[in-house]
């Protein structure tokens, strides 16, 4: 850590804090400079003091998988409902979670030009962001000219990262057309994303249990167990092995995947995982709920029985996961969401997707750190340093050191919270994690050096956001594995 010479005046100085990164932890101050980091010292002084005694001085988190203003369509997870939060909703949501960073996806419809699909996104995050975002492409239509021109050149223009799905039917991929994705991926620098479910297999479960009469939400679950999760997770690992090209597994639900993605490792096949608070928080017992409530907790993958939850934190303990994301895919619970063909339909046509951006860090914070499962600087590397590392944002974002954004969030680990929905600022009419006492809050979060939240309140302002370009750092053939 570097010292500042006393006589320097920084614009913002954070002072007395313990600063985390993902491998360190000191007590120091930070000095903040035309939005950058420019020292880290002792008895710094700036303009203007932020004063975080007994705080904890973090890089703002960056959520890595959400989903924000994706108009409506069939045929994909939302069922053609409308998404609750946009840019502006969503990214105010996310900052009052700790955030400074999020990346939403850019969505390609089948017959659609990606570069149209992508320049929509900016469009509609053009000037409404609170924080910084960047887009994950999704290529649903790899036409020959979408490998050959579209994508490489979206990836050469900032977009590092491409989602592909085995299930939807608008959405899914054969398996050549994932080889062919990522072969192109891997020849212009991006990292593939793959959903990972077996979709002949919950087509077929699914008119199976429909004939049965078999519609509640709770019949979600059985329709796509966790073997055709493992299946898929099994194929799409040899497909990154066939094409020679990274991979990152997202929203990872319990023990089989994760048992397939151990042993492609110990293969020394570079495979990355994603969870989701879902995953650790939440079981097949919540699809279970009266009055259609168990809607509310149904996304893709679904919730698993409890035993799962042990297997997904010992993930995050033991370094399995490298991105912990909320999969924020919000949908309220009225006739615009959730109930858009009524409490009796099938669980076939309910949107699939929960809310999560605000409360994701805090409920990693408090369940992971505050029970002495992860230390602080697993912590820091889970909800924002590995993020920017795979994602091509680092060193910019996801650390506390100079030269970097000054994207940070101060916390109070001992604030004590029971999460309510009305605390939320998110557009969604309920949170999956109603009543749940926590401890540990970002009570200051600061976006490029500017203060966004302030002890639950707003400073910040929309179109204070900015695209930002992603590139993943060069990496030598032999590297692959
Ligand atoms: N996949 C996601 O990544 N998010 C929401 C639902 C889904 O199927
Ligand atoms: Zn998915
Ligand atoms: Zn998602």
């Amino acid at each position: 850590m570097m010292s500042a010479h006393s006589i320097d005046l920084f614009d913002t100085v954070i002072h007395g804090g313990t600063v985390a990164t993902a491998s360190d932890t000191a007590l120091c101050d930070v000095g903040i400079r035309n939005g950058k980091i420019a020292a880290l010292g002792q008895d710094l002084r700036g303009r203007q003091m932020l004063d975080a005694s007994d705080r904890l001085v973090l890089p703002g988190g960056i959520d890595a998988h959400c989903h924000l203003d994706q108009p409506r369509a069939q045929g994909l997870a939302s069922g053609g409902a409308l998404m609750a939060d946009d840019f502006h909703s969503g990214s105010l949501s996310a900052a009052f979670g700790g955030n400074t960073t999020i990346i939403p996806f850019a969505v390609q419809h089948r017959g659609q030009s990606l570069v149209a699909a992508v320049a929509d996104y900016h469009q509609r995050a053009n000037a409404r962001a609170f924080i910084d975002y960047g887009f994950h492409l999704i290529v649903s239509d790899p036409r020959p000219e979408v490998l050959s021109d579209e994508l490489p050149m979206l990836i050469a223009r900032g977009h590092a990262s491409v989602k592909v799905y085995m299930t939807y039917e608008a959405m899914r991929l054969s398996d050549r057309q994932i080889l062919d994705v990522l072969d192109c991926n891997r020849r212009a620098g991006a990292l593939t994303m793959i959903h990972a479910e077996n979709y002949e297999c919950i087509s077929w479960l699914t008119d199976r249990l429909e004939a049965e009469g078999k519609l509640a939400p709770k019949f979600h679950e059985d329709s796509r167990p966790m073997a055709i999760e493992r299946e898929a997770t099994h194929r799409a690992i040899t497909l990154s092995e066939v094409a020679q090209a990274e991979m990152l597994i997202v929203h990872v639900s319990g023990r089989e995947a994760i048992e397939e993605i151990r042993r492609a490792r110990a293969r020394g096949i570079r495979i990355y995982a994603e969870t989701c608070p879902q995953y650790l928080f939440l079981s097949t017992a919540d699809l279970d709920q009266p009055d259609f409530r168990g809607a509310m907790c149904m996304c893709s993958p679904p919730p698993r029985e409890p035993v799962n939850q042990t297997h997904v934190w010992q993930g995050i303990e033991d370094g399995l996961f490298d991105i912990f994301s909320s999969d924020h895919a919000p949908y309220r619970f009225d006739p615009s969401g959730k109930l858009m063909y009524g409490p009796k339909v099938s669980f076939r046509r309910v949107a699939n997707g929960i809310p999560g951006l605000e409360t994701r860090g805090p409920l990693l914070f408090s369940e992971g750190v505050m029970t002495g499962r992860i230390d602080l600087n697993r912590f820091v590397a889970l909800n924002s340093t590995n993020s920017a590392k795979l994602y091509g944002l680092h060193p910019r974002k996801g650390t506390i050191a100079v030269g970097s954004d000054a994207d940070i969030a101060i916390w109070d680990p001992a604030r004590r919270v029971t999460i309510t929905n009305d605390m939320l600022h998110h557009n969604v009419d309920y949170t999956p994690y109603e009543g749940r006492e926590i401890c540990g809050w970002p009570v200051t979060v600061i976006s490029r050096g500017e203060v966004v939240v302030h002890e639950g309140e707003l400073l910040g302002r929309a179109g204070h956001g900015h695209f930002v370009e992603r590139y993943r750092p060069a990496k030598g053939a032999a590297s692959w594995n």
